[in-house]
């Protein structure tokens, strides 16, 4: 069974709040980007929270250790409950996120190998890997892996174990089905499928099910 998390890349807090209401008892956490935090604002976030479920901020943090303390200052102080990082900047600057993550008593997720296709010019195979290790080492709660290529989401998941947690996009827009890939991972991420639905509530539901 996996959980399902709602990529909310809506445009502007009106059309978030309408979403995350018709989605209600139908999700496991709240994930936001820069399309929302950009067009809405860091607030949405607690307005999202009254739903007491996790808002996980998907900023992708690649830059120096410093500034990625930074960040993870202001995420957390804003009330999200996780930070998806990059982990191709090495070491010293995943361990700041997962360390800026754990001071706040929040989580961080390291992505290694991306769910599009250009995912296969360079976050992928040995270096996803390499990722992966990474991430386990630094005490990362979890990876992001793909559900567009389950093969090698199996293959990430043997190298962390089953401590961390692995949360899966790629589900609907992007062509991959929940079935490809629950077995190996904690929770999917489905973005489009939902917040385009006529009604978001019922596609949340139809995938929550699928999840099980
Ligand atoms: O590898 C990744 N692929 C991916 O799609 C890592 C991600 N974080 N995402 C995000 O998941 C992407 O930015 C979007 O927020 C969501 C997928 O949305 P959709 O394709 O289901 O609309």
């Amino acid at each position: 069974m996996a959980e399902l998390l709602l990529a909310l890349d809506v445009k502007g807090s009106d059309e978030a709040v309408r979403v995350a209401n018709s989605c209600e008892g139908e999700l496991d956490a709240i994930k936001i980007g820069y399309p929302l935090v950009l067009s809405a604002g860091l607030g949405i976030v607690k307005e999202l929270a009254k739903a007491n479920i996790p808002v996980i901020a998907d900023f992708k943090v690649a830059d120096i250790p410093n500034t990625n303390t930074l960040i993870c200052d202001e995420v957390f102080a804003a009330g999200c409950s996780g930070i998806i990082t990059h982990a191709f900047c090495g070491s010293d600057s995943l361990t700041a996120v997962v360390d800026g993550a754990h001071d706040y008593g929040g989580i961080a997720l390291a992505v290694c190998e991306m769910s599009h296709p250009g995912a296969l010019d360079f976050l992928t195979g040995a270096n996803a890997e390499i990722m992966a290790k990474m991430a386990k080492d630094a005490g990362a709660d979890g990876i992001i892996a793909p559900a567009t290529r389950p093969e090698r989401t199996a293959i990430l998941r043997n190298i962390i174990g089953n401590t961390m947690k692995i949360y899966s996009p790629g589900v609907g827009a992007q062509g991959a089905q929940p079935e490809d890939v629950k077995k190996y991972v904690d929770g999917i991420i489905v973005g489009r499928a939902i917040y385009q639905a006529a009604d978001p509530g019922k596609a949340a539901h139809n995938f929550r099910v699928r999840c099980l």
